[in-house]
């Protein structure tokens, strides 16, 4: 089938790389057709510079206003057409869908909660007055939702090898090798610099992975900005630049402990099956308060009392010193999780549940 999938992106990086995650799996596991519309070519593009030039080359990825042209285009009506995050079709492209002898379905893919009722209003029709068939897509962990973006699985990917992306080289040597790793990409709330100086105190030693635009971010929230950032000895800060996908994969698979945010990382930090903070995309009326905690009562599930404790004191930003001797707990807890994941996803997840819903 042919997939036309538009991408508009409102701030970070988050909406570019699930469209880009599935573009790549609708393309090179499923074997359809897709174009990608998207206002931000150039984040796009960074994003999915890592990918095997094969598949990027199959994917035909466009400017948003390209799309404009599609009504002088009839035979290139696309099957399905996807509003990402429930972004607008612009009005002309609609318009060319109208007159287009046959209709597509169009899915508006929703973001990703592990709230309950998601379940219920997953693949429902959206009736529109201008008659083409639109449903809800939901992402989600539960059997009867839409699924996880999955791909590519770790052992298809860089992820399980341990070569270093020539990008990370001069980084990676800088790691010391009796120390634990920890990655961080988090938005500007967290109390990061507070975070670093506690775990400082654990004594054991920490090489930071500050992925891009991290160490300023820091430096920002300290109360002496122009200065460098004091922190105890243990603690070494490395500061990577901004990596593909494929690459940021791979980071979260070397790493001991992950701090991620928004959607996308959110997910690859549990395929990496390693202890996380989820640093969840704040929303003014605190829905991401319930985002959260619908998350943690699925994730720690049957968790003995104690790893419930620490695991959500630590997604709440608890200093490391509450939380982190029940780490080797959260560590196994970690892999079972990633096990289980792969089971509920077994059917190959988000993309191929798109699929299979559409068919
Ligand atoms: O960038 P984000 O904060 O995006 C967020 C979320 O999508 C959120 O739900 C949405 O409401 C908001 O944007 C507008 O975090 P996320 O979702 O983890 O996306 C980051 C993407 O960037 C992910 O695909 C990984 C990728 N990435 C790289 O490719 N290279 C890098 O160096 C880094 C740090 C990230």
């Amino acid at each position: 089938m042919r997939w036309d999938i538009f991408c508009q992106i409102v701030d970070n990086y988050g909406d570019a790389g699930v469209c880009w995650r599935l573009a790549r799996s609708l393309t090179s596991l499923h074997g359809q057709e897709v174009r990608i519309f998207c206002d931000d070519l150039p984040t796009l593009n960074l994003l999915a510079s890592g990918v095997d030039p094969e598949i990027k080359r199959r994917i035909n990825i466009q400017p948003w206003e390209a799309s404009h042209n599609n009504s002088r285009h009839p035979v290139e009506t696309p099957d399905v057409v996807i509003e990402a995050f429930g972004c607008d079709l612009p009005n002309r492209y609609l318009a060319g869908l109208l007159i287009a002898p046959k209709k597509p379905i169009i899915i508006n893919l929703e973001y990703l909660s592990a709230e309950p009722w998601i379940a219920d209003f997953h693949g429902k029709p959206s009736p529109q007055a201008h008659g083409i068939p639109k449903y809800f897509f939901f992402p989600g962990f539960q059997e009867n939702a839409g699924g996880l973006l999955i791909d590519p699985a770790p052992a298809d990917s860089l992820a399980c090898s341990a070569t270093v992306p020539e990008s990370l080289e001069t980084h990676w040597k800088l790691l010391r090798p009796n120390s634990k790793r920890i990655s961080v990409f988090c938005y500007p709330g967290a109390p990061l610099l507070k975070w670093l100086e506690d775990l400082g105190r654990l004594g054991e030693d920490f090489d930071i992975v500050l992925a891009h635009g991290q160490l300023q971010q820091l430096q920002f929230s300290s109360s002496r900005p122009k200065q460098e950032i004091t922190l105890p000895k243990s603690i070494q800060l490395i500061s990577i630049p901004f990596v593909s996908q494929d690459e940021y994969d791979w980071v979260l698979s070397q790493c001991d402990f992950n701090i991620v945010r928004g959607e996308d990382s959110f997910v690859r930090a549990q395929l990496a099956g390693k202890p996380f903070i989820w640093h969840i995309y704040p929303q003014e009326d605190r829905a991401h308060e319930v985002k959260l905690a619908a998350f943690l009562d699925l994730y720690l599930g049957e968790a003995p009392q104690e790893l419930k404790h620490a695991v959500i004191a630590a997604m709440t930003w608890a200093m490391p010193a509450e939380w982190y001797q029940s780490i080797a707990g959260w560590r196994d807890h970690s892999k079972a999780w990633h096990a289980d994941l792969q089971k509920k996803q077994a059917d190959g997840g988000l993309a191929a549940r798109l699929v299979a819903f559409v068919a």
